[in-house]
């Protein structure tokens, strides 16, 4: 399988509740590299602009509220097939439908705090990494 890079977002709710390494455990157990990092506030302008394929949704305002409502931690992750794994290790988006031991079955509370993002396509992964990181801020290895 070729390697990849995601874009992932541990959210707002799951930085509230220190468990960011717990997080990237995950990740790292999976054969996820962790090659670019960063904590942020996203201005609603940011928010808006990452989720902008949802803006016509009846969610919208909720997501760019919640996305504001306090520190992401933003990382790009690196590995074998890392989309789909990453997509696989974060679980259903409502956590109330995700696996078990799944990210969001064991950290998140609601559809809408639902602890990570999580890039859905190869095409997705790179637009939402250059969103965030320069290419030199990205330390594949
Ligand atoms: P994400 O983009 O955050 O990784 O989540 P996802 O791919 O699993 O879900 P997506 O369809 O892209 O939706 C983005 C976020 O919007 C919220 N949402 N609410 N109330 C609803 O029906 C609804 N649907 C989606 C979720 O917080 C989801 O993570
Ligand atoms: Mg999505």
């Amino acid at each position: 399988m070729a390697i990849e890079r995601t874009l992932s977002i541990v959210k707002p709710d799951a930085v509230a509740k220190n468990v960011i390494g717990k997080i990237y455990d995950r990740f790292e157990s999976a054969g996820l590299k962790v090659v670019a990092a960063k904590m942020k506030q996203l201005s609603r302008a940011e928010a808006e602009g990452f989720y902008a394929v949802h803006a016509a949704r009846p969610f919208f305002n909720d997501l760019v509220n919640f996305m504001i409502s306090g520190p992401v931690m933003i990382q790009a992750l690196e590995g074998e097939g890392a989309i789909l794994k990453n997509r696989d290790l974060m679980g259903a988006t409502n956590p109330k439908e995700a696996a078990a031991g799944t990210i969001r079955a064991d950290f998140a509370d609601s559809i809408d705090a639902n602890a990570v993002h999580g890039s859905d396509s190869a095409e997705n992964a790179a637009i939402e990494i250059a969103y965030f990181f320069a290419s030199s801020e990205v330390y594949s290895r």
